[in-house]
């Protein structure tokens, strides 16, 4: 309802204007014989006027752009890339980058200098021609040609990453997306997921994994992902709710969590956590962000609230869908590390089975533990509507 009376006030605005434009042309009388500054046909001083300012449009763009590089242009997802298949996503990033500004520049400068060159100059009529087969076919064939590349590029890129050897040795992991925030949760010895399902969530079952499935016994469920530096890691991505994407920047990994299917993304860490926090890069990045953590926190302290602590570098898996009001807030964090350091951590963390099993001996009603010890949800029904309305909200 305020959208439409805002759209109601900006066009009678737009009409308001209109009319006022004209009856401001009507006031300007010009004296028949005299020349006159209102003349609607453009004269030599305008088109040279307007010529030159198509050169000033262009040194305001490229001087701007360049400013803002210069400036602002520190691209941490271009370099510093933590994973094997990094290097490739980068410098496709970069190709394409190069090739953008090039073919731009060229295309903005071909464009004002011929706005320039043919202004109009009394005496001057326009060379008119119908059309130009080798014109046409060097900016079909170009384009074609330059695309082609790239494509193919990103299509060899692509499958190069996606590919999963079935003799690879890698570990199986699910990262499981809901409104709002991650879990995680490790196939434990058997290096199988155990199967799950929205039904079965319940209490501390909150990624509803199917407990009288054998393959679930040693799963392992954590809020916090930790990979061994050098391992293969094949993401297995399931979403409680909506879309949701699972995007560890460090890593050059995207993919969407969609509901009611299971999605994946395979990569390999090369750099720990440690190794990352000492690159000279990231040591900057840190400070940078300390120098503002630091004013906010004396600003917070300053009001009586409590401060902040200072910033340290961490992996982060982030969503990157727009998912809902907390969306900005999705995050979990990834810790990269030593493989004997990931499996004195791993041993720490308790399998799911053991975490139902104490808590159900608090006797929760829905939930009961059959004779193999696995816990079977009865009756459990998901309000799907709640989370739905909470999105439209
Ligand atoms: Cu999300």
């Amino acid at each position: 309802m305020t959208s439409l009376l805002i759209l109601i006030v900006v066009v009678l605005l737009g009409i308001a204007v209109w009319q006022l434009t004209k009856i401001f042309d009507l006031t300007q009388i010009s004296v028949p014989g005299e020349a006159s500054d209102a003349s609607e046909i453009a004269n030599e001083r305008d088109n040279n006027v307007n010529g030159y300012l198509m050169f000033g449009f262009l040194a305001f763009l490229y001087i701007l752009t360049i400013y803002s590089i210069a400036k602002w242009g520190h691209f941490p997802l271009l370099t510093n890339a933590a994973s094997e298949h990094g290097e490739t996503v980068d410098n496709l990033m970069i190709i394409s980058l190069v090739v953008i500004f090039a073919v731009q520049l060229l295309t903005q400068t071909l464009l004002h200098w011929f706005a320039f060159a043919s202004r109009g100059i009394a005496g001057r009529k326009a060379f008119y021609f119908a059309d130009n087969d080798r014109l046409e076919f060097m900016w079909t064939i170009i384009p074609v040609i330059v695309l082609s590349g790239l494509i193919l590029y990103g299509l060899y890129g692509w499958t190069n990453i996606m590919f999963v050897d079935e003799d690879e040795d890698v570990m199986y992991v699910e990262i499981y997306a809901k409104q709002f925030g991650w879990e995680a949760r490790y196939a434990g010895e058997d290096n199988v997921l155990g199967k799950a399902n929205v039904r079965f969530i319940e209490g501390v079952n909150t990624m509803g994994v199917d407990m009288s499935d054998p393959n679930a016994a040693d799963d392992i469920a954590v809020s916090e992902l930790h990979l061994p530096v050098g391992k293969k890691v094949v993401l297995r991505i399931r979403s409680q709710d909506v879309l949701h994407s699972v995007y560890l920047p460090h890593f050059r990994a995207q993919m969407n969590a969609v509901p009611g299917m299971v999605t994946q993304f395979a990569f390999t860490p090369t750099i720990t956590t440690s190794e990352m926090r000492e690159k000279p890069s990231v040591i900057e990045d840190v400070y940078n962000i300390n120098a503002i953590r630091s004013k906010e926190s004396a600003e917070r302290i300053a009001k009586g609230e409590e401060g902040l602590d200072p910033y340290e570098f961490n992996y982060v898996i982030l969503c990157n869908k727009i998912c809902g009001a907390s969306h900005y807030n999705m995050q979990m964090r990834v810790v990269v590390e030593s493989e004997k350091e990931f499996n004195n951590w791993l041993k720490d963390q308790k399998t799911l089975k053991t975490t139902i099993a104490a808590n159900s001996d608090n006797t929760d009603a829905n939930v009961h533990v059959d004779e193999a010890g696995f816990v079977v949800p009865e009756n459990v029904t998901v309000d799907s509507t709640a989370v739905v309305a909470q999105v439209i909200k």
